[in-house]
């Protein structure tokens, strides 16, 4: 993928040529407009132009990706513990990473990520930087590392490996006295970075409050970035970070309308953050990436969503959720809200004070698995794997294997070449006439739609808007069970 800077001469040819795929004009992650007059159809055709760095593009087609949020609230029984909790505490009976790893990759999911250390500021391996870690537990005589356990399970596995690393410490002293807490934090992440092989996610949560101090800690989020881009450049950025946007809620719940290029601003200076006040515009906002939006902006982002959310009530095990674990029902509608909507799912499973998954989250990680490989594992259409051109107002028949019953479809966008449909249709033929199926806005990577059990012969597919000619790479049809 070549990454270009945008000159005024580049726009013109953008905007004039009328084989713009042949030209590969691509922006990788970032257009900022020219200080030329453009109109807004312009700009928003130029949008269309942004695209995924590889790593972003790799992070989108894993889709499925785990959170396990362990650690000394697992042992308290807290959801944020205070800093001030006793390292003793910490002491799984039966840890065991090799049955979290073989669930997980067993039902789809392509990547865990690990909360090496959470509010409370207790590592999750032997750190140089406090002995609030483990190695002050008496799990494993102290001489325990959660982290390379886990990675090793991972590698096993063949499944990616990412970390959780809070900014907001409740335990550091330095905490609040910026300089000196950006350099235990920047020691910390070169640690997990250097010691345990490939990282592929770095999330950043954004909680934070101010420190024992009474100050409030200021980040250097520019030396946190280069030393995850020079020690792991595989990695993406998550949430504080500059590559992966979260998508603004803890629901499991997606946009209908989901633009992975937006003008929301991923880095965190003044100068962004009054851009992102400028256009009234932050992670929570509904709409990230309209025609008004564009018009009004001064540079696009390819900035993706990602939808995190708990298996159960709490990020962390308690015994009293046992009974309150998502139903498959719920996890199924979680899934056609996150992936089905442009985004990655990060769900959230906890181990519990054994160090083990518990029987019941197990049990429908596996029926979520199976569920989306016997839906999706289905094809019905015979002719959905093709490369269609698209242009505003194109229509496309697609033939449904005789006699079978669909509910759902699914359209993709190759991303690869920027995300461009607007608006589409998709009808079956009912009767000798096309009836309307189902209706969205956005497609992005991914698109998943449902609706009522239909018998058809064929469908079609209408691109009734686009952004400029969109590259549809896939088309498909399925029948989705029945759940209550
Ligand atoms: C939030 C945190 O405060 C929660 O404890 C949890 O880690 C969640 C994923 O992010 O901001």
């Amino acid at each position: 993928m070549r990454k270009l800077l945008l000159t005024p001469c580049m726009v013109c040819f953008v905007l004039l040529s009328g084989c713009n795929q042949r030209a590969n004009t691509y922006f990788e992650k970032k257009l900022t407009f020219p200080d030329i007059l453009l109109t807004s159809d312009q700009k928003v055709k130029l949008s269309a132009y942004v695209v995924p760095t590889n790593n972003q593009y790799e992070w989108q087609r894993m889709e499925l990706a785990a959170f396990i949020h362990f650690g000394i609230n697992t042992f308290t029984g807290r959801e944020w513990g205070d800093g001030t909790e006793d390292p003793a505490l910490f002491n799984p009976t039966d840890f065991d990473a090799e049955q979290w790893v073989s669930t997980l990759q067993g039902s789809g999911f392509k990547m865990l990520i690990l909360t090496a250390k959470h509010h409370d500021g207790f590592c999750l391996w032997p750190t140089q930087t406090t002995s609030h870690s483990i190695a002050s537990s008496p799990w494993r005589n102290g001489s325990g590392d959660v982290v390379k356990e886990v990675k090793e399970a991972c590698d096993r596995y063949n499944m990616k490996f990412g970390i959780y690393l809070s900014p907001w410490d409740k335990n550091a002293k330095s905490y609040g006295d910026s300089p000196r807490y950006n350099a235990l934090f920047a020691q910390q992440l070169a640690e997990l970075l250097t010691n345990y092989g490939d990282i592929h996610e770095v999330w950043f949560d954004g909680a934070y409050d101010e420190g024992h101090n009474g100050k409030v800690q200021k980040y250097d989020w520019p030396r946190f970035y280069q030393i995850i881009d020079s020690l792991q450049p595989n990695a993406v950025k998550a949430i504080m970070g500059n590559d992966i946007r979260w998508v603004g809620n803890e629901d499991g719940l997606g946009r209908e309308t989901e633009w992975s290029a937006t003008p929301l601003q991923p880095d965190i200076s003044d100068t962004h953050i009054n851009e992102n006040l400028r256009l009234d515009i932050s992670p929570t906002a509904e709409d990230l990436g309209s025609r008004r939006l564009i018009a009004e902006a001064q540079s696009i982002h390819w900035y993706p969503s990602e939808v995190d959310v708990s298996i159960r009530p709490g990020w962390f095990y308690h015994p009293e959720e046992d009974e309150k674990v998502k139903t498959l029902s719920q996890l199924v509608d979680i899934y056609f809200h996150s992936v089905g909507m442009n985004s990655v799912l990060l769900l959230n499973i906890p181990p519990d004070k054994r160090g083990k998954l518990h029987e019941t989250d197990r049990q429908r990680l596996r029926q979520l698995g199976n569920y989306i490989s016997q839906t999706f594992d289905n094809e019905m259409l015979t002719n959905g794997n093709m490369e269609w051109k698209a242009r505003a107002g194109a229509i496309r028949e697609f033939n449904v294997i005789p006699g079978e019953t669909i509910n759902t479809v699914m359209l993709q966008e190759d991303i690869r070449k920027g995300q461009r449909v607007e608006e589409f249709a998709v009808e079956g033929w009912v009767d000798d006439e096309w009836i309307e199926l189902a209706s969205g806005s956005t497609v992005g990577y991914k698109r998943l739609l449902r609706f009522d059990d239909v018998t058809v012969p064929k469908i079609r597919v209408i691109i009734s808007g686009t952004r400029d000619i969109a590259n549809i790479s896939k088309i498909g049809a399925y029948h989705a069970p029945h759940l209550d």
